[in-house]
């Protein structure tokens, strides 16, 4: 076949199947998409329904394949944004704890007591707040398209309720990766060490740790209170929203219209994982109380002694995520 014969087999194979998409970039047959607790986790559960969402949206043109667990990044959840950042990884729902290592403004959901409800957080994710810190992210190198939960984080322990700040002394009490927690759990005398998930479970369970900090949901479906964890305080002082992103360059190969379905795809399966991780919530309390362990929820003034004890660190670390955008934070926050 001559050149002109092949031009002209080509322009034929156009006018028959329409024309190709304006990106040049041939779609991968399938994107890895990392989190870090699969379904029946409302992170799961949110990861679950982008990937179903995306396709059916696009009759399987878009294939989201999800890892959980942070498989992809050998169970080192503070990696999960990086190995995005590089393309290691094209996708992932992350928590903004396991992100802030590398992106220090997400540590603004970690200030200790800077939430005090749901309708808080809301403010934050969905107002100038949720805005800057996409703007951040996009800078880093990702795209962020939409907002999950994991949830109002409590803290555990096997061996008495904690209701002062003196019931914490000397607790070896499992953190996750962001140096914020170290600090806040020194503050208030305990012992923390950071540990990957992967770790926290088999650390509970041999008691080279006495406690550990998550949202109810995680506690009750990691079955956490079968390795003793006879003991939770619900005391709220921190949340982790859960953010959609991709990788720059992945994010580029789509067309607008395929964004446009991303994006769409994620603020809903965000909703989905939100309602499951609120409503869950309460649920999950009866179920393990019913199970023996034992709830402790702090009267205003108890919450207060570890406010006060905690203001340092809620300084000092507002001075590193930087004083503007704690200040934006505060004053969404008091916008009732
Ligand atoms: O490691 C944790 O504690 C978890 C599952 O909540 C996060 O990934 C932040």
């Amino acid at each position: 076949m001559n050149l002109f014969c092949k031009a002209a087999v080509a322009l034929t194979a156009v006018i028959a199947f329409g024309a190709a998409p304006a990106s040049a970039a041939p779609y991968k047959a399938e994107y890895t998409v990392s989190t870090v607790l699969p379904a029946p986790f409302p992170w799961g559960i949110a990861a679950d329904k982008w990937a179903a969402l995306v396709k059916e949206r696009t009759q399987g043109r878009i294939n989201l394949k999800v890892y959980s667990n942070a498989q992809l990044v050998s169970g080192d959840q503070t990696k999960e944004f990086s190995a995005m950042r590089q393309g290691i990884i094209d996708m992932a729902i992350g928590s903004t704890i396991n992100w802030s290592p590398q992106i220090k403004e997400l540590n603004l959901f970690s200030l200790p007591f800077l939430l005090p409800d749901h309708a808080a957080m809301d403010r934050l994710t969905q107002g100038p707040v949720g805005e800057k810190l996409f703007e951040v992210l996009r800078k880093k190198g990702v795209e962020p398209l939409g907002w999950a939960e994991n949830g109002f984080r409590q803290v555990s322990n096997s061996k008495h309720p904690i209701r002062t700040p003196e019931d914490m002394a000397g607790l070896k009490i499992r953190v996750v990766g962001s140096p914020l927690y170290n600090d806040i759990f020194s503050a208030l005398g305990a012992n923390p060490t950071q540990m990957s998930w992967a770790d926290a479970k088999p650390a509970l369970t041999t008691k080279a740790v006495d406690g550990q900090e998550n949202p109810i949901t995680v506690f009750k479906i990691a079955k956490i209170q079968a390795v003793g964890q006879a003991f939770m305080t619900r005391w709220n002082y921190v949340n982790d929203p859960l953010i959609f992103a991709v990788n720059k360059r992945v994010w580029a190969s789509f067309t607008p219209a395929d964004q446009k379905i991303l994006r769409e795809a994620a603020i809903e399966a965000g909703k989905a994982g939100i309602v499951a991780s609120r409503e869950g919530d309460d649920a999950a309390a009866k179920e393990i109380q019913a199970e023996g362990v034992t709830i402790t929820t702090l009267t205003p003034e108890e919450r207060a002694a570890f406010v006060a004890k905690t203001r340092g660190v809620y300084a000092d670390w507002a001075k590193k995520i930087g004083p503007d955008l704690v200040k934006m934070a505060e004053k969404s926050i008091s916008q009732k």
